[in-house]
């Protein structure tokens, strides 16, 4: 475990050194996406102060309107991680295909997914979104041109890293490279992030539940059930959980991480396939859940055992303490 303080450059050289094969481009393509992390935080930090905040008169692949600040965050992310010279391809929620890196640029190895600002709702109120992103190695012998939206679609537990960062009373980035999750705070008079959550382990179980009860009326049974059992005493704390939602999945997964409990995106009536994206929010987070010790499932299997049909694919998501997510699978069963 390294010291809290550590310099996030010092962790990822000492990680690099720690595999043998290590060929240091992983750090490299790590510092380009930091790099444009601090450069979305500075925008996020300055929103009220600068014409970024509002609406475009622009829809993303999933229909939702895009803010100033998504069009803004996407827009940094795809600059700085296609001039690293790393990137094979990349996806982002705001971009409908799979975007390819220009001939005049270097191409590298990696896959990288990303929802470059999620939780935008809350962005003009001020309330903590986040950059959410996960990466993947290229398949060997692929043609780049031929179909690169398919070569995004890969299955979730072939993410080598995966990571967010939360913007809110402070800037946190928190990775998984697939050797547990450790958490950084960004010092933004030095321009560093420095180590603040060693190796991160989500309680077994937890009391706080995350889900938006305004659906109520459209869940499922066994969603209704559920968490009837949470707001009484038959369940596994004996006593009733507390609900927090804050409504940017970056916000409520970092808090789930701390502080144990579950995440719930589920299908409903209205829509059955929830409304979280598989590539680029579901697995990110079910990678760093997992490596925290918790579970992440979309009611039914394991997120990672996944594999999307397309690359703005929803996806319910149950998310949190290994028990708590056991807990909310048993009345899926008992309802099925
Ligand atoms: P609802 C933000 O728009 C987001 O994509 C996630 O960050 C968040 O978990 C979810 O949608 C909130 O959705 O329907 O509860 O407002």
């Amino acid at each position: 475990m390294y010291p809290i303080g550590t310099p996030l450059s010092h962790f990822v050289i000492q990680e690099q050194q720690r595999n043998p094969g290590a060929t240091g481009e992983f750090s490299r393509l790590l510092h380009h996406m930091v790099l444009g992390a601090k450069v979305v935080a500075n925008a996020v930090g300055h929103a009220g102060l600068v014409d970024v905040l509002g609406e475009t008169d622009g829809e993303n692949a999933s229909g939702d309107v895009q803010k100033k600040l998504d069009v803004y965050a996407h827009d940094r992310f795809v600059d700085h991680l296609l001039h690293s010279g790393l990137i094979a391809l990349m996806g982002s929620e705001e971009e409908d295909h799979a975007i390819l890196v220009p001939p005049d640029l270097e191409k590298g190895r990696y896959l990288v997914t990303m929802d470059p600002l999620d939780g935008s709702s809350n962005i003009d109120c001020n309330v903590s979104v986040g950059t959410i992103f996960s990466v993947f190695d290229v398949p060997d012998n692929v043609d780049l041109s031929d179909n690169p939206d398919q070569l995004l679609l890969r299955k979730g537990s072939d993410q080598i890293a995966a990571g967010y960062v939360l913007y809110g009373p402070s800037t946190i980035l928190c990775l998984t490279t697939g050797n547990g999750v450790n958490a950084f705070t960004l010092d933004s008079q030095v321009g560093e992030f420095f180590l603040t959550h060693p190796d991160i382990r989500i309680p077994e179980r937890g009391r706080i539940y995350a889900i938006n009860e305004g659906n109520t009326s459209a869940w499922e049974r066994w969603t209704a059930d559920y968490i009837a059992s949470l707001k009484g005493t038959d369940n596994g704390c004996g006593m009733p959980y507390t609900h927090r939602y804050v409504g940017s999945l970056v916000a409520d997964a970092h808090r789930t991480l701390l502080y144990g409990g579950i995440f719930l995106y589920p299908g409903d009536r209205n829509n059955p396939r929830g409304k979280l994206r598989t590539l680029y929010e579901a697995f990110p987070m079910a990678f760093l859940t997992e490596q925290a010790g918790g579970a992440a499932t979309d009611g039914h299997q394991r997120i990672l055992d996944l594999t999307p049909t397309e690359l703005h694919e929803r996806i319910p998501l149950v998310l949190g303490s290994r028990l708590d997510v056991e807990d909310a699978a048993r009345f899926l069963m008992e309802a099925v």
